[in-house]
């Protein structure tokens, strides 16, 4: 079939079949057939086609093209006010049993489903091009990596997917060696067009459904044009069909940061990391250690999503998935994360920020004066006065960037394409709590560690709309991404341990503790190196820990205090473990295995023991 390059700017839609699999292609018929599109269009992935895309979008009104001096390549977008967000009451798991999903996820039976799912595709895109999307999560080529082809009615899909994955020619390439299982993601807006109807800017429906199928691993999502929704390598396939792949071969798919440490002699310690949202992951990620710490650096490997596997010494290796960054605009600067706005500076797409009138992009914590006029993400006049009168912000607070990994000053570039991945020296888990949980404590052992990452949680910001300071658990931050019965993800990481020939150390952190008046006890962002230097001087064996109920903590002379005025006073509030808050604290993890019980591991029950016992 295809085997010259196409694709011109003059030309626009590529009807061309770029694979010569029949069962992708039978696929693809069986879908237009369903869903009867204008035209099909077989994405290769060119810089052609992608500049054809963009211009097509800005025709639409989706894309505005920002200042090409100030913004270099970038476009920006709003979206429909309905269309704001990952919709998890939304989000079903159809394994054939309701067991299997769990209690913590939304389940259908996989018929009834089908069915619905067929009647909302039926001429779904009438009037749109259906684009024919292959792309690999992880190097292409790698063991590692996984294949899908996502069917999309969506050219906002296609070029964020462009960023976020490896896409395109090389991709068919790799389906036509025939060794791969391809994942079938389908996905359409759910607003067809009737012969001459004008479109809108952002075409949604207002019903959504975001599916997916453990058993033959597909992904079908009707209703909405954004993010986790739309762009299913990330959430839908990376984390929810990826965790039962992973689950069936041995491996761990995992909501986590990848980041390696260098120390002065060169030596770099790989580190995975898994909080919940609004707990700053990507500036971790991205982090730059205080000048104190002459000679250490931070590399970045991955801000989201790590695959973690046993290689054949028995040792942990994790590849960062994805090629991009759709990360929270929100809050990102120059000062909590210089990294981002580096990597965010150009070749970037902008979704619910705020457009400035130099044809710029602006959001609440970007620079300490907002700009004196501009128009919010939904797409009003706005102005600080307007702002306080309102209490409305500009842009929406998950207002995203779409940045190519590549582009991030502090990305590992060599390791960051390994396909063997980096070997995974500790996991961190964290959460946002301003009391009971210390700085940093190390688990005592693997099972332990797995205890931390099953109750770990964290408090609901104003921003996440619960209510205020309420801890809600989010087991190893997978609860809204695990693609079955959290009780068997926890038997899961239990029985990874056998595979290993060491496991890695285990963590928790908290940058969020508060004093009575409600002030930061601990400064964050650069200053947390000082946790990461202890957490990999524990890794090489080269300092002592303070044994406590819940698990070791830092001495205060084992931790490196040039360049920051700290007291032992101020460090033993930091570090303090107050067996009164942890009594109550055991209760809430109760909570959270009275849920699960069917399934839970018999260790956590007597992990939990234990830990009692200490305290
Ligand atoms: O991302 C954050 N990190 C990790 C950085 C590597 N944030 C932002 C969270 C929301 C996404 C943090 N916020 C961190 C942090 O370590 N710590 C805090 C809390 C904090 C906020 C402001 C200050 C200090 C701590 N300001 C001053 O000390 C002046
Ligand atoms: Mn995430």
């Amino acid at each position: 079939m295809a085997t010259t390059p196409r694709a011109t700017a003059a030309q626009a839609t590529s009807t061309r079949i770029l694979t010569t699999n029949h069962h992708l292609i039978r696929w693809v018929e069986k879908m237009a057939e369903l869903t009867q599109p204008a035209a099909i269009h077989w994405i290769d992935g060119s810089e052609e086609e992608n500049d054809y895309l963009c211009r097509q979008l800005v025709e639409a009104g989706t894309f505005t093209k920002l200042n090409e001096e100030l913004w270099p390549g970038c476009y920006y977008a709003r979206s429909s006010p309905n269309d704001v967000a990952r919709v998890e009451d939304r989000t079903f798991i159809c394994s054939l049993s309701k067991d299997n999903a769990g209690p913590t996820n939304n389940w259908e039976d996989p018929y009834v489903m089908r069915k619905k799912l067929k009647s909302l595709f039926r001429g779904s895109m009438r009037g749109r091009t259906m684009y024919v999307l292959p792309y690999s999560m992880g190097p292409i080529g790698s063991p590692m990596s996984q294949i899908g082809v996502q069917l999309t009615d969506s050219a906002y899909a296609v070029v964020n997917m462009r960023i976020m994955a490896r896409i395109g020619a090389p991709v068919f390439a790799e389906i036509d060696k025939d060794v791969k299982r391809v994942v079938p993601c389908m996905h359409s807006v759910g607003a067809p067009l009737a012969a001459g109807q004008v479109d809108v800017a952002w075409p949604q429906n207002d019903t959504k459904y975001i599916v997916h199928f453990p058993e033959t691993r597909e992904i079908w999502s009707y209703g909405s044009g954004y993010g986790g929704n739309a762009l299913l390598g990330k959430k839908c396939f990376a984390l929810r069909i990826a965790s039962n792949i992973a689950r069936d071969e041995g491996w761990m798919a995992e909501h986590m940061l990848i980041l390696g440490v260098e120390s002065p002699t060169g030596e770099k310690t790989y580190v995975a990391a898994a909080f919940p949202s609004a707990c700053g992951k990507t500036n971790f990620a991205m982090m730059i250690p205080p000048k104190s710490f002459k000679g250490w650096k931070v590399w970045t490997v991955g801000d989201d999503i790590a695959w973690i596997k046993p290689d054949k010494t028995g040792q942990l290796r994790a590849i960062n998935p994805e090629a991009g960054f759709f990360g929270v605009a929100p809050g990102t600067s120059a000062k909590t994360n210089p990294n981002a706005m580096k990597t965010l500076s150009r070749n970037t797409i902008f979704t619910n920020v705020a457009l400035t009138p130099e044809g710029g992009v602006w959001w609440e914590g970007m620079t300490e004066e907002p700009p004196a006029e501009c128009t919010d993400w939904m797409g009003q006049r706005w102005t600080p006065e307007i702002g306080r009168a309102t209490g409305k912000p500009a842009a929406h607070p998950n207002g995203r960037f779409t940045s190519p990994v590549a582009q991030c000053p502090s990305m590992d570039m060599e390791a960051w394409e390994s396909p063997d991945g980096v070997p995974i020296s500790a996991f961190l888990f964290g959460g946002r709590r301003a009391s009971a949980i210390p700085l940093v404590f190390q688990a005592f052992n693997w099972s332990s560690g797995v205890y931390l990452g099953a109750t770990m949680g964290s408090e609901t910001t104003a921003a996440a709309g619960g209510a205020l300071g309420k801890v809600r658990r989010d087991p190893m931050a997978m609860l809204p991404f695990c693609g079955y019965h959290m009780g068997d993800y926890f038997r899961h990481w239990l029985r990874m341990q056998r595979d290993l020939s060491t496991t890695p150390r285990v963590f928790h952190v908290n940058w969020f503790l508060k004093d009575e008046d409600g002030n930061f006890l601990w400064p964050g962002y650069s200053e947390n190196m000082r946790v990461l230097k202890w957490i990999v001087d524990r890794v090489r064996g080269q300092s002592q820990g303070k044994e406590t109920p819940i698990g070791w903590t830092p001495h205060f002379e084992d931790m490196d205090w040039s360049g920051l005025a700290m007291s032992r006073e101020e460090f033993d509030r930091l570090l303090k473990v107050d067996r009164a808050a942890w009594r109550k604290e055991v209760m809430g993890h109760e909570e959270l295995f009275l849920l699960l019980h069917d399934h839970l591991p018999a260790e956590m029950i007597y992990e939990r023991e234990l830990l009692i016992c200490r305290l």
